[in-house]
């Protein structure tokens, strides 16, 4: 069955991967499954034909036949519970993999949000400069905790599952910070999952759309 995502017709980033498309395009090379992209715009984000797929009119969504996902947690678990290769046969192995997709989502994300968020787009505000240190802080709080677990580990739980692949792809977007290279077992980590050729080729298939 032919699988359609959607992503941005031109992402702000300018082709650095940072729009969740990249996450749910990793997912998909990762279990070899070929993909058709609908590239929306802001305005027909909003628009009743993208709202039917996505509530909040966001990208990504994935369509498989009747299924209609959003939310990148949920189409890359989907992926994963159908595909092989991003969740381990074990039932206990699989369990703890999908409980860091939701640390990832739930614990490491939000945090990560709000410092994205503080800097990028709060920076004029009167309180920035008191409020951002502190949301720094947050993050730093977040990274020495999984450090920590991550140990001299390759990945968080044994293999490279969806968990890590959910996991890498929000701490990337730290790296323009320079907060991720604080941690450098986190930064090598984020590497490792980059230098994965299924993360290559999501890479290159949004910066070939996305570069100007
Ligand atoms: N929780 C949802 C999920 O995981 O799927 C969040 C989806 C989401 O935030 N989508 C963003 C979106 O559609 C795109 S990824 N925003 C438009 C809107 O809300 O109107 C967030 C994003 C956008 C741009 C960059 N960038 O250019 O650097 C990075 C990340």
């Amino acid at each position: 069955m032919t699988i359609t995502i959607t992503a941005f017709e031109k992402s702000p980033d300018g082709g650095k991967g940072l729009a969740r498309d990249t996450r749910v395009r990793w997912a998909l090379e990762e279990a070899g499954l070929p993909y058709q992209v609908r590239f929306v715009s802001f305005r027909a984000m909003k628009e009743p034909a993208h709202l039917a797929r996505h509530p909040f009119g966001q990208i990504p969504t994935y369509e498989e036949g009747n299924l209609v996902l959003f939310e990148t947690g949920a189409i890359v678990l989907h992926v994963a519970q159908h595909h092989a290769g991003l969740l381990p046969d074990d039932a206990d192995a699989r369990a703890r993999a999908i409980a860091w997709m939701f640390a990832a989502v739930n614990t490491v994300e939000p945090p990560i949000l709000d410092f994205m968020t503080a800097r990028l787009f709060e920076a004029d505000k009167p309180w920035a400069e008191a409020r951002l240190p502190l949301v720094a802080d947050r993050v730093r709080d977040r990274l020495k905790q999984l450090s920590a677990r991550l140990g001299k580990a390759d990945w968080l739980d044994g293999g490279f599952s969806a968990g890590d692949l959910m996991m890498a792809s929000v701490l990337l977007r730290l790296r323009a910070s320079g907060i991720l290279d604080e941690f450098p077992s986190l930064a090598a980590y984020v590497a490792r999952g980059e230098a994965r050729p299924a993360y290559k080729r999501a890479f290159a298939a949004q910066r070939a759309v996305n570069a100007r």
